[in-house]
């Protein structure tokens, strides 16, 4: 399958995006926490923690919505990425899940343009390579068959994670 354009790779704070939708990789309390979903909340005011209080929570692999508040994305997609154990959890599922119900509840809500971060990959531990791969398969396969979503950008904080998402890219157009 070819690479869609609508899909690119930036290093930036995902907080300074302008775009529809940001994803907030969230923990199931969807209260705050450190990463980015800690930059998230602190960006977006307390606002944010009061709505996403009478969400009452969200299970591994799920999403739900928010608005985006002092941010200067218009929404926050919040998800729940699994925490990696050995890799027998359901684990590589449950991400794929992550990137798929924030997208479904993007098409929902008319979002054109949405970032993700990378799901799992820091305090939960989810293995770099393994999770970019899913994601960019995840996502590319999604736009593939829905032609609402107009652009979709990875947001790579770390430069290790930019390079796995660099070299990805890369190997994709020499291969397809
Ligand atoms: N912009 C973009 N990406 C960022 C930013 C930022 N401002 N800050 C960190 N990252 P993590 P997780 C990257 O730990 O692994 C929270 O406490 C970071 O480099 O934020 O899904 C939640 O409340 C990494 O590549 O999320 C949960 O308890 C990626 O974001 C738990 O962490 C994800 O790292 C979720 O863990």
């Amino acid at each position: 399958m070819q690479l869609n354009s609508k899909i690119s790779i930036c290093q930036k704070d995902i907080t300074l995006l302008k775009v529809d939708a940001i994803v907030n990789a969230a923990n199931k309390s969807l209260l705050g926490g450190g990463g980015v979903d800690g930059a998230i909340h602190k960006a977006a005011g307390k606002e944010l923690v009061e709505e996403c209080r009478t969400l009452k929570g969200c299970e591994t692999g799920e999403a739900k919505i928010t608005k985006a508040y002092h941010l200067p994305a218009k929404f926050v997609i919040h998800t729940v990425g699994p925490i990696w154990g050995n890799g027998n959890n359901n684990e590589k599922n449950l991400l794929e899940s992550c990137y798929k119900n924030c997208l479904k509840l993007a098409v929902k809500n008319n979002i054109k343009t949405i970032a993700f971060p990378n799901i799992s990959t820091g305090l939960y531990r989810f293995p770099k390579q393994m999770a970019a791969e899913i994601a960019m398969n995840t996502v590319n396969s999604f736009l593939a068959d829905n032609n609402s979503i107009e652009s979709v950008v990875f947001v790579c904080f770390d430069e290790e994670n930019y390079n796995i998402y660099e070299t990805i890219i890369k190997n994709w157009m020499t291969h397809n």
